[in-house]
Parts: C-alpha cells; structure tokens; sequence
C-alpha cells in the first residue's frame, strides 16, 4: 500500500489520541497508521521568523510524522482569519450578507497555499497518496503541480457548497474552481453539495462529465463524488454508556429534578443557527404553558473565532436572547435555558447526549454535522430521545428517522419540540433504529476507506443522489 499524506489546516498533536479527540481526527491517525504516512498543516502557532526552515517543527510517532508549520501574524490575519474564515466560509454557508472579500486576504491566501506546497513538494515519494482537508486548502493540488508533482492528490470539502449564482459572487470564483481541476478526485458531504459544485464548472465552462462522477477540465480527467462522513458510531456508543457513572452526568440528572432534558451543542458560529433555536424554543414555551417547569433547555456552546467580529457580536446577540427569555419566562425553582460558554469533555458530552430528551439540531447551513449523529449514537436503545434536525444539515440527507425542521419557520420549530417532548416510545425506538443501523453501517472508517479506494482505484465514484444507498431522508 502507498503511504498516505494528510494535509489540514490544522494537525492534532499527535499524541492525542485519547477522549478529546475527535472521530475524524482518529479516522485519519488511524489510516495513517495502517499505511505509514505524514500529516502536514498549521501548527496553530506564530512563527518567531520568517525564515522557512525554522518555521517547520517535524514530530515523529512510530510511522506517522506530523510536520508543524508556523504562520506568521501576517499569513494567519489573512490566510486563516481573513480569506477562509471572512470569505469562504460565509460564502459556501450561503451567507453573502457577511462575506467579506478583501484582495489582500486573497493574495495571502494563495501565498500561504504555495508554502505549505513548497514544503510538501520536498517530502513527497513517488507512490505517496495525497489527500488534502477542507477549504482552506483548495489551491494546494494546483500549487503541487505547478512544481512537478504527478502523485495522486484528493481534496475532501467539510462543509457545503452553494449553487452557481452564489459562489460566483466571489470575485475569484473562477480561479477556485481551476484549482479544484488539479484534484484526482473532489469530495462533497452530500449529492446536493456536488450538484452545486458541478454545475458551478459547467457554467464557467470548466469541465464536462466524460462518464458518472468523471469530468474533463482540458487534459485533466478528475472525478467528483459525495462521501457523507461519519463517526466512529461503536467507540461513541460505549463512552455514552460509560458516561452514565461520570460525576459531572450525574451532578446534572440530579438538578434535573425529572425535568425533560432538550440540549443543543454547537461551536459558537452563525452556521449553527443558535439565536434562531431559541427564538424557536421561546414559541414553543409561548405556546405550550403546560410545559413551563418541565423542562431544561442545556445550550452548549464554546467560543470561537472570538477574532472574528461578527463572531464577538454574535456571541453577545445570543447571550441577550438567552436572558431575556429566562428573564421573562423563568420561576424562583425553574431556568428554561442554561447556556454555558465553554468545552464539554467528550465523555461529558457523550453522557449528556443520553441523558437528553431531544437533541436539538438546527444550523441554518452545515456540511454534514456530526452532533446530530453522536446524539443518535448516544441513545439508550429501550428509551432514545428524539433528534429535532434542520433540513439544511448535510445529516437530514441521512437520518431519516429524525423530525426535520426548517429552522428559519420559528413557529413550527417550535411546534415539533412540542411534538417530540410527547412522541410515544414505539415511534421514538423505531425512528431511533433507523438512524442508528445507517451509522453503524456507515461510520468515519467506512468514508475515509471509500474516499481513498475512490482515489486510488480506477472504480467509479459512489453515485450523487438516489442511485446512492447512503442517501435517505426524514419526510
Ligand atoms: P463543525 O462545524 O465543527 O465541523 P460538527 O460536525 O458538529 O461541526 O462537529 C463538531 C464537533 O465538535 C463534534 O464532534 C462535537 O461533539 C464537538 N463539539 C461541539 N461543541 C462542543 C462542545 N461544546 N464541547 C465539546 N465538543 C464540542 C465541520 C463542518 C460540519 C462537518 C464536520 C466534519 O462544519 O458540517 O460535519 O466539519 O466534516
């Protein structure tokens, strides 16, 4: 087998491989291992200097070897913070009101592409297999063999992408979407996400579909496929059941007090849709007086990208409205929204999840979203909860026993919370089954196995749409 390169924007320290982990991280480290390979990206640090070499820091832990790259100040504000957190995120989340495009974010994030190109490019073997993570990554294969590199390079896109007249938007969408044509093999969360994509290059003339998920972009023939990435489903049952004896699980059953649990659990971001969930929890309590003291709602949600300003105004936006619905609604033994500000332990959250009556799951925009999947993972198979998901969810294209939601209709947001607090326990153990044997069956080795056959075999890509049995979906 050829060795496996990984390149992300972030490497997880290579120790870490323990409960704060995340199941892609795991994924990855555990192809890695399979094959003996290298995972390159930032170091998530500022560069002391500006000379190259001194800015790589090389870790090796049996086969793998982690290169760690600093940035400098400069290369972070507008590689990292500006170009992909300021304009390709809100734009492929769909958010043209706060995309920002700014032309020097723009140069420095080609620039910083061509580093981290140049760096690799001397550490490449000829039979090496390259695959490459997420947006902020996108003009790295073109960068790679713009300097002669001829191996196998894949490009995996975490989050969505939009339709045509979106993206275009972007002032350099067409120097993107060349990049992408330098790939072997372009993979999207879901079909949608690759219809969008492919009628993107079809509009700018960039490519044709030579034969199912093959397209031609000049000389270069590169497929294009949907791998609905999953969790490590058995690994995240057993913590869940562990969890049910950790200390801080049960400090909340206690407080509790038999009060249905609803909990939402999301990075501080727009994407989430976090203001909007209570606005709709807010109706639900509006229009459900019999509810009042009855149930918590447990909101968590650690800050990030406090760099950002949107981020910074968006944090206080929902801190006001979770106050001022406690404010207006809470009793002296009785607070309907606890919101805390800060990481949960994985094995916490795992105990969290299967304490909890419904999880509350509404983004406005997510690739795929992988709370969804470990809420359902999490469930007592005798007595599950009920996952409430937005339709915009790349999981809603999955998890077809979850009562979708469109989470900008406040009001029947809120009428299916009334709906799932009260669902009977046949209907909630069936739609929980369904859920549960889809993320048995396809959990993260599955899609990073099928991704990397994808690239490495002369097979067809898994089909988009409903020829794709992954694909099901909640009515
Ligand atoms: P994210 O936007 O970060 O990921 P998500 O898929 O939900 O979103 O993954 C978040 C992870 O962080 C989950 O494993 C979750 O348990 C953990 N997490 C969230 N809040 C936490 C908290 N308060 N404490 C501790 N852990 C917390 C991007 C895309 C998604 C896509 C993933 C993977 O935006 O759409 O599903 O990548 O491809």
């Amino acid at each position: 087998m050829s060795r496996l390169i990984v390149v992300s924007n972030r490497v997880p320290p290579p120790a870490d491989k323990g409960a704060s982990a995340g199941g892609l991280a795991v994924a990855l480290q555990a192809a890695l291992r399979d094959r003996g390979g290298l995972w390159l990206g930032w170091s998530g640090e500022t560069a002391a200097t500006e000379t190259e070499s001194e800015q790589i820091k090389t870790r090796v832990e049996g086969n793998i070897t982690f290169s760690l790259v600093d940035l400098t100040k400069r290369d972070q504000e507008e590689y990292y913070s500006g170009f992909a957190n300021r304009a390709l995120w809100p734009l492929l989340h769909y958010r043209l009101d706060l995309a920002d495009f700014d032309r020097r974010d723009t140069t420095g994030y080609f620039r910083v592409n061509a580093f981290f190109a140049r760096i690799l490019a001397a550490q490449i073997q000829p039979d090496d297999v390259i695959w490459v993570q997420d947006y902020h990554l996108i003009p790295l294969a073109a960068e790679l063999r713009a300097r002669g590199i001829t191996n196998k390079i894949g490009f995996f896109l975490h989050i969505p992408w939009p339709p045509a007249d979106v993206f275009f938007a972007m002032p350099w969408h067409r120097r993107l979407l060349e990049a992408f044509t330098s790939y072997d093999l372009v993979g999207f969360q879901i079909d949608y996400d690759a219809e969008n994509f492919v009628n993107c290059l079809v509009r700018e003339g960039l490519g044709r579909e030579t034969s199912r998920g093959t397209f031609k972009a000049g000389e270069r023939e590169f497929k294009i496929g949907a791998f609905p990435i999953g969790i490590e489903t058995a690994e995240f049952t057993s913590v869940a059941v562990e969890a049910e004896h950790n200390a801080l699980v049960k400090r909340m059953a206690v407080s509790l007090n038999n009060r249905k649990l609803i909990i939402g659990v999301d990075r501080l971001d727009y994407s989430k849709g976090i203001d909007q969930r209570m606005l709709a929890y807010e109706r639900f309590l509006e229009n459900t007086p019999s509810a009042h003291g009855k149930v918590t709602y447990l909101q968590v949600t650690p800050k990030s990208r406090s760099d950002v300003p949107e981020y910074a105004e968006m944090q206080r936006e929902i801190a006001e409205t979770a106050g001022r619905i406690n404010g207006a609604f809470s009793d002296i033994d009785w607070v309907p929204i606890r919101y805390i500000n800060r990481t949960v332990k994985r094995t916490t959250l795992a105990g969290l999840f299967r304490m909890a009556d419904i999880g509350l799951v509404t983004p406005l925009r997510d690739g795929m979203n992988l709370v969804a999947k470990e809420f359902v993972a999490a469930q007592k198979p005798e007595d599950p909860g009920v996952l409430v998901l937005s339709r915009f969810a790349g999981a809603a294209r999955e998890l077809d026993g979850a009562v979708l939601v469109n989470p900008y209709d406040m009001e029947s947001t809120g009428g299916a919370i009334a709906g799932a607090i009260e669902m009977p326990l046949e209907e909630r153990i069936a739609r929980w089954r369904s859920m549960y044997d889809q993320l048995t069956r396809y959990d993260v080795n599955y899609w990073c196995e099928s991704f990397l056959k994808a690239l490495e075999t002369q097979h067809n890509v898994p089909a988009f749409g409903s020829q794709n049995p992954q694909f099901r979906q909640a009515s």
